[in-house]
């Protein structure tokens, strides 16, 4: 090291690894990112992503200062010039006030993406703010991700002795999901997020079958005992296949599906049908691959069926979902009274695991309405795939004034023109990003946060992705520009410039005195089991003790609660997944969606030399390349039935033919090569599921060709 560097220990904040890393800081910029070889979760690993965080925080486009529009319109012809945070909060506060007077509280909305849920504070000081403006008007990621596990809940139930565990499963199957790239792969049960290439080989090495089912032969699959590749699009119908082989042959969990499900014969029924020849059919998995994955799944001892994008995605995503659960349920897959609990809550309370049932209520029918086709909130979320409408649809009550906390919907959401003309339509765009995105270049005020390793923080958000109870706390390794602020407090002034009242972790703060984030953090943690003090003693983190609580008993009151595996509509929404086609000759290839390593959604997308060639290709098998007469690198324009774009094609064997991947949230508003917007080709003519209003983003129909000569390729 050099003299006049010092090394610090912190943990990586893109995504919900949390690795372990040790920083070097080199005159107050950060030399190097190193995995920390002492971090008990992450041993060391680092992807290529979160060694370059040096250049994601002192980046060409980092931004070291908010922003302001010069022309006060929303239009696309203004330009950026540098405010003071403090006066941008101010004059933000007051067009909110205007905004408010005239229209009344529902036209102010919040869009929070995924860099929102990665600072403790964040999520905790936004909601804050959001609670005081009185709007309903909330959506999030969530709802264009894998709300169908949200939609499952609501129309199935939740059994609430907790879920068994990866750490000791001697069975999994992950659907729709590449963990080996995306450190992603089920929600909450800790299903490969770190290092996750060695714990899938040591999990093999120790015995576990693992089942991958995806149309492409992805990292992860090629780990894998049993590797399926349906066709895209067709997941409800194989789980409904393997749920008829488990069924049929007897090897369901006759006790658990005894005591925990209402409506057994309904299932039985329903899935009778959907044999493996029909699923061979339907989804090109042969027959005995169907026969022989339900064996291996239901014979295991311990060990889900979890999801990702791929299945929460597709056309029929939320009858997918919900028969993946079903198949955890027939299995009896879950933890049983007596057994040890699910303790992994250390910031977070603990909430005592029961061998009960909160059955499916369907508490979305009684969320706020929103006029957008009748839909509802759900979680207290309105569904973003309604947000352009929110905001275009003449009403007393539509959305003029958008604050977006760490997304960015201008690339993220479906229907890409219609979602630009609508944050262009809005009387106030403000977006909180340490960069330009292609959000932030529609906005009237752009507020510069601080990057993760100029703040401090906590993992309490990332509990449920460890694999063992774990927290870690780090400080601030890097003393930020002069001109950012945290994220959280952007939200707390802006509330106190509004004279809203601010509650935080059950008390009312001060508006004249504000908190550091250390008393925040010790705030947002103080139900939790391990001191502020003992964590920030342990810089590599804190290992909790396993505590020795067990599953309890039912309570009385609710133990006749049951789980519902085959509700009407679910049964609806298989026979449609049944007779649906969504390939046509006019748009014979099948659109998937696929993550790289370099690039969690945009971040990273702009760091140069970071994503290999530095745009988005489409993927085509080399078979398919050949037969529509294209090359490898050839420029090429892709059409759906809701747009098109133009990038260059890639030749990539591991697709299975028929199938193409872009990856999503490239940005290209300012004109430059950084690659295609894959939501060009998505919108509502390709179908949106009822409840949560999700578009399909994966099995889009589309048609490849050569690019017409005269224009330039990568920027549609
Ligand atoms: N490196 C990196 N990590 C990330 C992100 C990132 O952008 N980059 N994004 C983060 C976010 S926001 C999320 S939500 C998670 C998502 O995490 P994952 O869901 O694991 O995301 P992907 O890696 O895209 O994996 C989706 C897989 O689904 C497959 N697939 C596509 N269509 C179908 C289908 O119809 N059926 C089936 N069975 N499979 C299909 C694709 O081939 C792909 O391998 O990752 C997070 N982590
Ligand atoms: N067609 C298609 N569309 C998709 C998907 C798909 O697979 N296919 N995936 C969907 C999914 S799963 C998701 S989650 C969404 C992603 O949608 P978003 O979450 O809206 O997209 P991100 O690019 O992750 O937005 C994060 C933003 O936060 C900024 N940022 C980074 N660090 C910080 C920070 O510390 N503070 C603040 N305030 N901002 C920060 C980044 O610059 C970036 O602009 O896209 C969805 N859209
Ligand atoms: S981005 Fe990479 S280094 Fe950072 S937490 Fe995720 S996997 Fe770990
Ligand atoms: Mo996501």
């Amino acid at each position: 090291m050099l003299p006049n560097t010092s090394r610090h220990v912190s943990y990586c904040r893109l995504c919900a690894s949390s690795c372990g890393v040790l920083v070097d800081v080199e005159d107050g910029r950060i030399g190097r990112i190193l995995g920390d070889t002492h971090h008990p979760i992450s041993g060391g690993y680092t992807c290529p992503k979160g060694r370059r965080g040096g250049d994601l925080t002192h980046g060409p486009g980092r931004l070291t200062t908010s922003m302001r529009r010069t022309d006060g319109t929303s239009s696309d012809g203004g330009r950026h010039v540098p405010v003071a945070a403090a006066e941008a909060v101010r004059d933000i506060a007051a067009r909110l006030g205007e905004v408010v007077a005239r229209h009344g509280p529902e036209s102010v909305a919040m869009f929070t993406g995924t860099q929102h849920n990665f600072a403790a504070l964040t999520p905790l000081m936004a909601r804050a703010w959001f609670r005081g403006t009185g709007s309903h008007k909330l959506f999030s990621t969530m709802t264009i991700d894998q709300s169908a596990k949200w939609v499952v809940a609501e129309r199935m139930g939740t059994y609430l002795g907790g879920r068994q565990r990866f750490e000791d499963a001697d069975v999994w199957l992950l659907a729709g999901t590449n963990p080996v790239v995306s450190a992603n792969g089920g929600d909450g049960d800790g299903a490969v997020v770190q290092n996750p290439s060695w714990t899938l080989r040591s999990a093999r090495a120790r015995g576990l079958r693992l089942i991958v089912i995806d149309p492409r032969r992805t990292e992860t699959a090629a780990l894998a005992d049993i590797h399926l590749a349906p066709r895209p699009g067709t997941d409800a119908v194989l789980f409904a296949g393997l749920l008829h082989v488990i069924l049929a042959e007897g090897l369901h969990d006759k006790d658990f599906t005894a005591r925990y499900v209402s409506d057994f014969p309904q299932l039985t029924g329903t899935v009778s049908s959907v044999t493996p020849a029909v699923v061979e059919r339907i989804s090109a998995v042969p027959a005995e691959q169907v026969i022989e994955t339900a064996r291996v799944f239901a014979g295991g001892s311990r060990g889900m069926a979890t999801s990702g994008t791929g299945v929460c995605m597709g056309p029929h995503s939320n009858v997918a979902e919900h028969l993946l659960v079903a198949l955890n349920v027939v299995c009896g897959r879950y933890l049983r009274e007596g057994e040890p609990a699910d303790d992994r809550a250390v910031l977070t309370r603990q909430v005592p695991a029961r061998a009960e049932v909160a059955p499916a209520d369907r508490a979305y029918r009684r969320g706020f309405r929103s006029r957008i086709g009748g839909l509802r909130a759900i979680r207290g979320e309105l569904p973003s795939g309604i947000l352009a409408d929110e905001i275009l649809e003449p009403a007393p009550d539509r959305v003029r004034a958008l604050i977006v906390s760490g997304g960015n919907p201008a690339a993220a959401l479906p229907d890409r023109d219609k979602t630009l003309r609508a944050l262009r339509s809005l009387d106030l765009l403000v977006c909180i990003d340490p960069w330009m995105s292609d959000t932030a270049r529609l906005a009237d005020y752009v507020i510069a946060p601080t990057t993760m390793y100029e703040r401090a923080d906590h993992t309490m958000i990332m509990e449920p992705f460890f694999p063992t109870p774990f927290a870690q706390f780090t400080p601030a390794v890097l003393t930020p520009p002069d001109g950012v602020v945290d994220d959280w407090r952007f939200f707390f002034d802006l509330a106190a410039a509004s004279g809203q009242p601010i509650k935080f972790a059950g008390r009312l703060l001060d508006p004249d005195n504000p908190p550091t984030a250390e008393d925040l953090l010790a705030m947002a943690a103080e139900r939790g089991r391990v001191p502020m003090n003992e964590l920030a003693a342990a810089p590599h983190g804190r290992l909790a003790p396993r505590s020795d609580s067990v599953v309890g008993p039912a309570d009385p009151e609710r133990a006749e609660h049951r789980l519902t595996l085959m509700p009407d509509d679910v049964a609806a929404e298989l026979r449609s997944a049944l007779t649906e086609n969504p390939a046509s000759a006019r748009y014979p290839l099948l659109l998937t969606v696929r993550r790289i390593r370099e690039a969690v959604n945009s971040t990273g997308t702009r760091v140069p030399g970071l994503v290999p060639g530095g745009i988005n290709p489409i993927s085509v098998h080399p078979s398919d390349l050949s037969s529509l007469g294209l090359r490898d690198g050839q420029h090429v324009e892709v059409r759906s039935s809701s747009g098109k774009l133009r990038t260059r094609a890639r030749s990539d064997s591991t697709l299975t033919r028929g199938t193409v991947t872009l990856t999503h949230c490239f940005g290209n508003l300012d004109g430059g090569e950084s690659g295609a917007n894959v939501n060009a080709l998505t919108g509502a003519s390709n179908g949106v599921q009822t409840i949560n209003a999700m578009p399909t983003l994966t099995a889009v129909p589309v048609v490849v060709a050569a690019a017409p000569r005269s224009r330039r390729p990568e920027t549609p």
